[in-house]
Protein backbone atom coordinates (compact mmCIF):
# COMPACT_ATOMS: atom_id res chain seq x y z
CA UNK A 1 0.00 0.00 0.00
CA UNK A 2 1.25 3.75 -0.88
CA UNK A 3 -1.24 5.29 1.09
CA UNK A 4 -0.53 3.68 4.67
CA UNK A 5 -0.23 7.24 6.31
CA UNK A 6 -3.22 9.50 6.10
CA UNK A 7 -1.45 12.79 5.04
CA UNK A 8 -0.15 10.96 1.87
CA UNK A 9 -4.00 9.29 1.38
CA UNK A 10 -4.80 12.79 1.42
CA UNK A 11 -2.18 14.27 -0.89
CA UNK A 12 -2.86 11.28 -3.16
CA UNK A 13 -6.86 12.65 -3.54
CA UNK A 14 -4.98 15.56 -5.98
CA UNK A 15 -2.04 14.69 -7.08
CA UNK A 16 -2.42 10.78 -7.27
CA UNK A 17 0.04 9.34 -10.28
CA UNK A 18 2.88 11.80 -8.56
CA UNK A 19 2.58 9.98 -5.50
CA UNK A 20 2.49 6.76 -6.91
CA UNK A 21 5.70 7.10 -7.98
CA UNK A 22 7.66 8.74 -5.39
CA UNK A 23 6.07 6.14 -2.34
CA UNK A 24 7.54 4.01 -4.65
CA UNK A 25 10.92 5.29 -4.44
CA UNK A 26 10.84 5.40 -0.95
CA UNK A 27 10.37 1.95 -0.66
CA UNK A 28 12.35 0.82 -3.17
CA UNK A 29 9.95 -1.14 -5.39
CA UNK A 30 9.06 -0.52 -8.78
CA UNK A 31 6.29 1.77 -9.74
CA UNK A 32 3.25 0.68 -11.00
CA UNK A 33 -0.27 2.27 -11.40
CA UNK A 34 -2.12 1.46 -8.12
CA UNK A 35 -5.70 1.70 -9.20
CA UNK A 36 -7.36 4.66 -7.95
CA UNK A 37 -9.97 4.02 -5.39
CA UNK A 38 -13.56 4.52 -5.71
CA UNK A 39 -13.20 7.05 -3.11
CA UNK A 40 -10.97 8.99 -5.18
CA UNK A 41 -12.79 9.32 -8.53
CA UNK A 42 -15.79 10.33 -6.49
CA UNK A 43 -13.58 13.57 -5.59
CA UNK A 44 -14.35 16.56 -7.29
CA UNK A 45 -14.20 19.29 -4.99
CA UNK A 46 -12.16 22.80 -5.06
CA UNK A 47 -9.09 23.51 -2.80
CA UNK A 48 -10.23 26.42 -0.16
CA UNK A 49 -10.62 29.52 -2.52
CA UNK A 50 -10.54 27.81 -5.42
CA UNK A 51 -14.17 26.77 -7.38
CA UNK A 52 -16.44 24.31 -5.51
CA UNK A 53 -19.36 22.45 -6.67
CA UNK A 54 -23.02 23.82 -6.18
CA UNK A 55 -24.82 22.83 -2.99
CA UNK A 56 -25.68 18.98 -3.14
CA UNK A 57 -29.60 18.38 -3.15
CA UNK A 58 -31.33 15.65 -1.23
CA UNK A 59 -32.82 13.38 -3.05
CA UNK A 60 -31.18 14.35 -5.76
CA UNK A 61 -27.53 14.30 -5.08
CA UNK A 62 -27.74 12.12 -1.38
CA UNK A 63 -30.39 10.24 0.03
CA UNK A 64 -30.50 11.79 3.62
CA UNK A 65 -29.47 10.30 6.77
CA UNK A 66 -31.48 9.38 10.07
CA UNK A 67 -30.20 9.79 13.31
CA UNK A 68 -32.62 8.12 15.73
CA UNK A 69 -33.38 10.15 18.97
CA UNK A 70 -31.45 13.24 17.53
CA UNK A 71 -31.73 15.37 14.62
CA UNK A 72 -30.47 16.68 11.11
CA UNK A 73 -28.50 20.56 11.07
CA UNK A 74 -30.67 22.85 8.56
CA UNK A 75 -28.97 24.75 6.16
CA UNK A 76 -29.96 27.70 4.00
CA UNK A 77 -27.81 28.72 0.71
CA UNK A 78 -26.57 31.83 0.42
CA UNK A 79 -24.61 32.34 -3.42
CA UNK A 80 -24.29 28.90 -3.78
CA UNK A 81 -22.77 28.11 0.04
CA UNK A 82 -24.86 26.10 2.14
CA UNK A 83 -25.11 28.35 5.58
CA UNK A 84 -25.69 26.65 8.90
CA UNK A 85 -25.64 28.02 12.44
CA UNK A 86 -24.54 26.29 15.38
CA UNK A 87 -25.82 28.14 18.85
CA UNK A 88 -24.26 26.90 21.92
CA UNK A 89 -26.12 26.52 24.90
CA UNK A 90 -27.67 25.02 28.03
CA UNK A 91 -30.14 22.72 27.22
CA UNK A 92 -32.88 20.72 29.57
CA UNK A 93 -32.37 17.12 28.22
CA UNK A 94 -33.98 14.16 28.65
CA UNK A 95 -31.71 11.00 28.71
CA UNK A 96 -35.02 7.96 29.45
CA UNK A 97 -38.00 8.86 30.45
CA UNK A 98 -37.56 10.00 34.53
CA UNK A 99 -33.94 11.39 34.04
CA UNK A 100 -33.40 14.70 32.54
CA UNK A 101 -30.67 16.28 33.35
CA UNK A 102 -28.92 19.89 33.20
CA UNK A 103 -26.46 19.92 29.66
CA UNK A 104 -24.64 21.99 27.40
CA UNK A 105 -25.92 21.82 23.82
CA UNK A 106 -26.39 22.74 20.56
CA UNK A 107 -29.22 24.79 18.71
CA UNK A 108 -31.60 23.47 21.87
CA UNK A 109 -30.83 19.93 21.63
CA UNK A 110 -28.09 17.43 22.96
CA UNK A 111 -26.01 16.31 21.51
CA UNK A 112 -25.71 19.29 18.67
CA UNK A 113 -27.76 18.21 15.04
CA UNK A 114 -26.14 16.24 12.47
CA UNK A 115 -24.53 18.08 9.58
CA UNK A 116 -25.26 16.80 6.49
CA UNK A 117 -23.44 17.77 3.46
CA UNK A 118 -21.95 16.50 -0.15
CA UNK A 119 -18.22 16.40 -1.19
CA UNK A 120 -17.49 19.30 -2.89
CA UNK A 121 -19.97 21.79 -0.77
CA UNK A 122 -18.68 24.61 0.10
CA UNK A 123 -20.22 25.34 4.25
CA UNK A 124 -20.32 28.65 5.95
CA UNK A 125 -21.05 27.43 10.04
CA UNK A 126 -21.66 30.04 12.31
CA UNK A 127 -20.98 29.15 16.08
CA UNK A 128 -22.07 31.98 18.48
CA UNK A 129 -21.64 30.92 22.33
CA UNK A 130 -24.07 31.69 24.79
CA UNK A 131 -22.52 29.45 27.79
CA UNK A 132 -20.97 31.70 30.52
CA UNK A 133 -17.24 29.64 29.45
CA UNK A 134 -15.93 30.44 26.12
CA UNK A 135 -15.41 27.80 23.74
CA UNK A 136 -14.42 26.74 20.07
CA UNK A 137 -15.52 23.69 17.44
CA UNK A 138 -13.35 21.19 15.90
CA UNK A 139 -14.20 19.20 12.65
CA UNK A 140 -12.66 15.85 13.44
CA UNK A 141 -11.71 13.99 10.30
CA UNK A 142 -12.38 16.81 8.07
CA UNK A 143 -9.94 18.47 5.70
CA UNK A 144 -10.03 22.05 6.30
CA UNK A 145 -7.36 24.90 6.24
CA UNK A 146 -5.29 25.34 9.53
CA UNK A 147 -6.99 28.19 10.86
CA UNK A 148 -10.32 26.69 10.46
CA UNK A 149 -9.59 23.65 12.48
CA UNK A 150 -10.74 25.01 15.87
CA UNK A 151 -8.14 23.93 18.76
CA UNK A 152 -8.48 27.23 21.05
CA UNK A 153 -5.60 28.81 21.79
CA UNK A 154 -3.45 26.67 18.47
CA UNK A 155 -5.47 27.87 15.70
CA UNK A 156 -7.76 30.50 17.19
CA UNK A 157 -8.83 32.46 19.93
CA UNK A 158 -11.32 30.56 21.89
CA UNK A 159 -15.49 32.10 21.45
CA UNK A 160 -16.11 34.19 23.97
CA UNK A 161 -19.28 34.26 25.05
CA UNK A 162 -21.67 36.23 23.21
CA UNK A 163 -19.49 36.14 20.47
CA UNK A 164 -20.36 34.52 17.15
CA UNK A 165 -17.42 33.26 15.03
CA UNK A 166 -17.37 31.85 11.73
CA UNK A 167 -15.91 28.67 10.26
CA UNK A 168 -16.18 28.09 5.81
CA UNK A 169 -14.07 25.43 4.18
CA UNK A 170 -14.89 23.27 1.21
CA UNK A 171 -15.69 19.26 1.74
CA UNK A 172 -12.88 17.58 -0.29
CA UNK A 173 -13.90 14.02 1.32
CA UNK A 174 -16.53 12.13 1.60
CA UNK A 175 -17.47 10.21 4.77
CA UNK A 176 -18.48 9.99 8.80
CA UNK A 177 -16.80 12.24 10.79
CA UNK A 178 -18.08 14.20 13.76
CA UNK A 179 -17.47 17.67 15.71
CA UNK A 180 -16.83 19.09 19.51
CA UNK A 181 -15.73 21.65 21.65
CA UNK A 182 -12.20 21.87 21.67
CA UNK A 183 -11.44 24.21 24.52
CA UNK A 184 -11.78 22.98 28.07
CA UNK A 185 -12.33 19.40 26.26
CA UNK A 186 -13.26 17.73 29.44
CA UNK A 187 -15.68 20.14 30.56
CA UNK A 188 -17.48 20.67 27.69
CA UNK A 189 -17.21 17.61 25.89
CA UNK A 190 -18.90 16.03 29.11
CA UNK A 191 -21.27 18.49 28.75
CA UNK A 192 -22.48 17.56 25.96
CA UNK A 193 -20.74 19.52 23.29
CA UNK A 194 -20.30 17.10 20.35
CA UNK A 195 -22.11 15.63 17.23
CA UNK A 196 -21.99 14.40 13.99
CA UNK A 197 -20.85 15.21 10.38
CA UNK A 198 -22.09 13.16 7.16
CA UNK A 199 -20.52 13.77 3.82
CA UNK A 200 -21.69 12.33 1.17
CA UNK A 201 -19.93 11.15 -1.87
CA UNK A 202 -20.65 13.79 -5.28
CA UNK A 203 -20.68 10.51 -7.60
CA UNK A 204 -21.55 8.16 -5.24
CA UNK A 205 -19.81 4.34 -6.97
CA UNK A 206 -22.97 1.60 -6.96
CA UNK A 207 -21.87 0.06 -4.02
CA UNK A 208 -22.50 3.51 -1.76
CA UNK A 209 -26.43 3.24 -2.53
CA UNK A 210 -27.98 1.74 0.46
CA UNK A 211 -31.80 2.23 1.62
CA UNK A 212 -31.34 2.98 5.49
CA UNK A 213 -27.93 5.26 6.51
CA UNK A 214 -28.33 5.67 10.50
CA UNK A 215 -25.89 7.73 12.03
CA UNK A 216 -24.85 7.24 15.92
CA UNK A 217 -22.99 9.29 18.48
CA UNK A 218 -21.67 7.46 21.27
CA UNK A 219 -21.20 8.87 24.67
CA UNK A 220 -20.77 8.50 28.43
CA UNK A 221 -22.18 10.88 31.14
CA UNK A 222 -21.76 10.86 35.07
CA UNK A 223 -25.07 11.72 36.56
CA UNK A 224 -25.09 10.45 40.35
CA UNK A 225 -28.64 9.54 41.08
CA UNK A 226 -31.10 11.92 42.16
CA UNK A 227 -28.84 15.14 40.69
CA UNK A 228 -28.63 16.96 37.69
CA UNK A 229 -25.79 18.09 36.26
CA UNK A 230 -23.26 15.22 34.44
CA UNK A 231 -20.36 15.40 36.58
CA UNK A 232 -17.37 16.69 33.84
CA UNK A 233 -14.62 15.26 36.55
CA UNK A 234 -15.67 11.77 36.80
CA UNK A 235 -12.81 9.10 35.16
CA UNK A 236 -14.00 5.86 35.58
CA UNK A 237 -17.03 5.71 36.91
CA UNK A 238 -19.56 6.64 34.17
CA UNK A 239 -23.09 5.59 34.82
CA UNK A 240 -25.29 6.96 32.15
CA UNK A 241 -24.35 5.39 27.93
CA UNK A 242 -25.59 6.75 25.16
CA UNK A 243 -26.56 6.68 21.84
CA UNK A 244 -27.57 9.59 20.43
CA UNK A 245 -27.65 10.94 24.09
CA UNK A 246 -30.14 8.63 24.58
CA UNK A 247 -30.50 5.38 27.21
CA UNK A 248 -32.46 2.50 26.89
CA UNK A 249 -35.22 2.43 27.70
CA UNK A 250 -35.54 5.93 25.92
CA UNK A 251 -33.73 5.16 22.56
CA UNK A 252 -35.53 4.65 19.82
CA UNK A 253 -35.45 1.77 17.40
CA UNK A 254 -33.78 1.68 13.83
CA UNK A 255 -36.74 0.92 11.61
CA UNK A 256 -35.73 -1.22 8.65
CA UNK A 257 -37.85 -2.98 6.26
CA UNK A 258 -37.02 -6.33 5.03
CA UNK A 259 -34.40 -6.41 2.62
CA UNK A 260 -33.27 -3.02 2.89
CA UNK A 261 -29.70 -2.05 2.52
CA UNK A 262 -28.47 -0.87 6.16
CA UNK A 263 -25.46 1.12 7.13
CA UNK A 264 -24.66 2.51 10.67
CA UNK A 265 -22.53 5.24 11.10
CA UNK A 266 -21.12 4.83 14.63
CA UNK A 267 -19.23 7.61 16.58
CA UNK A 268 -17.35 7.88 19.79
CA UNK A 269 -16.83 10.84 21.43
CA UNK A 270 -16.90 9.44 25.19
CA UNK A 271 -14.45 10.96 27.32
CA UNK A 272 -12.84 7.36 28.27
CA UNK A 273 -13.98 4.59 26.92
CA UNK A 274 -14.28 2.52 23.67
CA UNK A 275 -17.42 0.59 22.78
CA UNK A 276 -17.88 -2.74 21.13
CA UNK A 277 -21.36 -2.28 19.37
CA UNK A 278 -22.98 -5.60 18.88
CA UNK A 279 -25.21 -6.52 16.37
CA UNK A 280 -27.66 -9.72 17.20
CA UNK A 281 -29.12 -11.56 14.00
CA UNK A 282 -26.70 -9.88 11.44
CA UNK A 283 -23.48 -9.85 10.53
CA UNK A 284 -21.59 -6.93 8.85
CA UNK A 285 -18.91 -5.44 7.17
CA UNK A 286 -16.68 -2.66 8.35
CA UNK A 287 -16.66 -0.51 5.15
CA UNK A 288 -15.19 3.34 6.92
CA UNK A 289 -13.53 4.54 9.40
CA UNK A 290 -13.23 8.48 9.49
CA UNK A 291 -10.38 8.57 7.89
CA UNK A 292 -11.85 7.22 4.82
CA UNK A 293 -13.80 4.15 2.91
CA UNK A 294 -12.24 0.58 3.42
CA UNK A 295 -11.25 -0.72 -0.11
CA UNK A 296 -14.19 -3.63 -0.37
CA UNK A 297 -10.64 -6.63 -1.11
CA UNK A 298 -9.97 -4.90 2.87
CA UNK A 299 -13.77 -5.21 4.89
CA UNK A 300 -14.35 -8.13 6.64
CA UNK A 301 -17.31 -9.88 8.50
CA UNK A 302 -18.05 -9.10 11.76
CA UNK A 303 -20.92 -8.95 14.31
CA UNK A 304 -19.25 -6.68 16.71
CA UNK A 305 -17.05 -3.52 15.73
CA UNK A 306 -15.32 -1.92 18.21
CA UNK A 307 -15.61 1.68 18.34
CA UNK A 308 -12.45 3.72 19.89
CA UNK A 309 -13.02 6.85 21.71
CA UNK A 310 -12.48 9.75 18.58
CA UNK A 311 -13.26 7.33 16.01
CA UNK A 312 -15.86 6.62 13.68
CA UNK A 313 -16.80 3.43 12.21
CA UNK A 314 -19.14 2.83 9.41
CA UNK A 315 -20.75 -0.37 8.98
CA UNK A 316 -23.64 -1.89 6.30
CA UNK A 317 -25.27 -5.25 5.93
CA UNK A 318 -28.52 -6.32 4.08
CA UNK A 319 -31.80 -6.63 6.69
CA UNK A 320 -32.90 -10.08 5.05
CA UNK A 321 -33.91 -11.30 8.45
CA UNK A 322 -37.30 -10.35 10.16
CA UNK A 323 -37.29 -9.43 13.66
CA UNK A 324 -36.66 -6.98 16.99
CA UNK A 325 -32.62 -7.39 16.82
CA UNK A 326 -30.70 -6.18 19.62
CA UNK A 327 -27.91 -3.56 19.27
CA UNK A 328 -25.89 -2.68 21.89
CA UNK A 329 -22.32 -2.29 23.42
CA UNK A 330 -20.74 -5.73 24.54
CA UNK A 331 -19.76 -3.98 27.89
CA UNK A 332 -21.78 -5.46 29.98
CA UNK A 333 -21.58 -2.52 32.47
CA UNK A 334 -22.42 0.13 29.38
CA UNK A 335 -25.78 -1.45 29.22
CA UNK A 336 -26.86 -0.14 33.03
CA UNK A 337 -27.99 2.89 34.08
CA UNK A 338 -26.88 4.78 36.99
CA UNK A 339 -25.44 1.92 38.14
CA UNK A 340 -23.30 2.49 41.83
CA UNK A 341 -20.46 0.09 41.90
CA UNK A 342 -19.24 0.58 45.24
CA UNK A 343 -21.76 -1.95 46.69
CA UNK A 344 -21.06 -5.46 47.90
CA UNK A 345 -21.81 -8.94 45.84
CA UNK A 346 -24.59 -10.40 47.23
CA UNK A 347 -24.43 -13.15 44.65
CA UNK A 348 -25.47 -16.61 46.77
CA UNK A 349 -26.09 -14.99 50.02
CA UNK A 350 -29.18 -16.14 52.36
CA UNK A 351 -30.53 -14.09 54.01
CA UNK A 352 -32.79 -15.96 56.17
CA UNK A 353 -34.23 -14.00 59.34
CA UNK A 354 -31.83 -11.10 58.54
CA UNK A 355 -34.12 -8.58 57.00
CA UNK A 356 -36.76 -8.88 59.73
CA UNK A 357 -34.04 -8.38 62.49
CA UNK A 358 -32.74 -4.91 60.49
CA UNK A 359 -36.66 -3.72 59.75
CA UNK A 360 -37.07 -2.02 63.13
CA UNK A 361 -34.45 -0.25 62.85
CA UNK A 362 -35.01 0.32 59.03
CA UNK A 363 -38.82 -0.13 58.04
CA UNK A 364 -38.28 -0.35 54.33
CA UNK A 365 -34.98 -2.73 54.37
CA UNK A 366 -34.92 -5.27 52.48
CA UNK A 367 -31.65 -7.76 51.31
CA UNK A 368 -31.38 -7.58 47.59
CA UNK A 369 -28.76 -8.86 44.83
CA UNK A 370 -28.72 -12.75 45.82
CA UNK A 371 -29.78 -13.41 42.35
CA UNK A 372 -28.11 -11.08 40.52
CA UNK A 373 -29.56 -7.55 39.36
CA UNK A 374 -32.50 -8.42 36.71
CA UNK A 375 -35.43 -8.69 39.22
CA UNK A 376 -34.25 -4.78 39.51
CA UNK A 377 -36.09 -4.77 36.25
CA UNK A 378 -39.13 -6.20 37.25
CA UNK A 379 -39.53 -4.73 40.87
CA UNK A 380 -40.75 -0.95 39.93
CA UNK A 381 -38.82 0.47 43.07
CA UNK A 382 -39.64 3.49 44.06
CA UNK A 383 -36.06 5.64 42.52
CA UNK A 384 -34.40 8.63 43.75
CA UNK A 385 -35.90 11.68 41.96
CA UNK A 386 -34.83 12.42 38.93
CA UNK A 387 -33.17 8.89 38.25
CA UNK A 388 -34.38 5.62 36.47
CA UNK A 389 -33.80 1.92 37.17
CA UNK A 390 -30.42 0.40 36.62
CA UNK A 391 -32.30 -1.86 34.15
CA UNK A 392 -35.42 -2.40 32.98
CA UNK A 393 -37.61 -1.32 29.55
CA UNK A 394 -40.96 -3.17 28.75
CA UNK A 395 -40.58 -6.16 26.78
CA UNK A 396 -43.55 -8.04 24.79
CA UNK A 397 -42.58 -10.92 26.98
CA UNK A 398 -40.68 -9.98 29.99
CA UNK A 399 -39.52 -6.76 31.11
CA UNK A 400 -35.99 -6.26 29.40
CA UNK A 401 -33.15 -6.37 31.72
CA UNK A 402 -30.78 -4.17 29.61
CA UNK A 403 -30.10 -0.06 29.92
CA UNK A 404 -27.80 2.32 28.52
CA UNK A 405 -26.52 1.64 25.31
CA UNK A 406 -28.66 -0.70 24.13
CA UNK A 407 -31.15 -0.39 20.95
CA UNK A 408 -33.24 -2.30 18.52
CA UNK A 409 -32.82 -2.79 15.24
CA UNK A 410 -36.54 -3.14 13.79
CA UNK A 411 -36.48 -5.06 10.43
CA UNK A 412 -40.11 -5.99 9.05
CA UNK A 413 -42.12 -7.03 5.74
CA UNK A 414 -44.02 -4.23 5.72
CA UNK A 415 -43.09 -0.48 6.83
CA UNK A 416 -45.41 2.66 6.70
CA UNK A 417 -43.53 4.64 7.98
CA UNK A 418 -39.72 4.76 8.93
CA UNK A 419 -40.20 6.90 11.67
CA UNK A 420 -42.48 5.21 13.59
CA UNK A 421 -42.04 2.50 16.26
CA UNK A 422 -43.58 -0.84 14.62
CA UNK A 423 -44.81 -2.45 17.95
CA UNK A 424 -42.76 -5.59 19.04
CA UNK A 425 -42.29 -8.18 16.42
CA UNK A 426 -44.51 -11.50 16.64
CA UNK A 427 -42.39 -14.54 16.46
CA UNK A 428 -44.31 -16.98 14.31
CA UNK A 429 -45.73 -20.19 16.03
CA UNK A 430 -43.01 -22.74 16.71
CA UNK A 431 -40.08 -21.00 15.62
CA UNK A 432 -39.23 -19.00 19.55
CA UNK A 433 -37.80 -20.63 22.32
CA UNK A 434 -40.49 -22.06 24.65
CA UNK A 435 -40.84 -24.27 27.95
CA UNK A 436 -40.03 -27.97 26.88
CA UNK A 437 -42.61 -30.09 27.40
CA UNK A 438 -42.80 -33.57 29.00
CA UNK A 439 -42.68 -35.48 25.66
CA UNK A 440 -40.08 -32.90 24.77
CA UNK A 441 -37.92 -34.29 27.25
CA UNK A 442 -38.73 -37.83 27.50
CA UNK A 443 -37.59 -38.38 23.32
CA UNK A 444 -35.00 -36.53 24.10
CA UNK A 445 -34.05 -38.15 26.96
CA UNK A 446 -33.20 -35.37 29.40
CA UNK A 447 -34.15 -35.30 33.15
CA UNK A 448 -34.04 -32.99 35.09
CU1 LIG B 1 -19.58 0.59 25.84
Amino acid sequence: MVDGKGLTRRRAVFTGAALVGGAALMSGKTATAAPRRTWEKSYSGGEPGKPHDPPGQAGKDYQPTTTPGGRTASFKVVDGVKVFHLVVEEVEHEFAPGLKATCWGYNGGVHGPTIEAVEGDRVRVYVTNKLGAPTTVHWHGVYLPNGMDGVGGLNQRAIGPGETFKYEWTFRQYGTFMYHSHHDEMTQMSMGLIGMIVVHPRRPPPEYRVDRDFVIMLSEWAIKPGTRRPDPNEMSDFNILTMNAKAFPGTPPLVCKTGDRVRIRLGNLSAMDHHPIHLHGYYFKVVATDGGQIPPSAQWPETTVLVPTGSTRDVEFVADAPGDWAMHCHMTHHVMNQMGHGIPNMIGVKPGTFDKRVRPLLPAYMTMGQEGMGEMATMHMKNPKNSIPMVGGDGPYDAITMGGMFTIVKVRDQVADYDKDPGWYEIPEGTGADLASAADLARDGISV
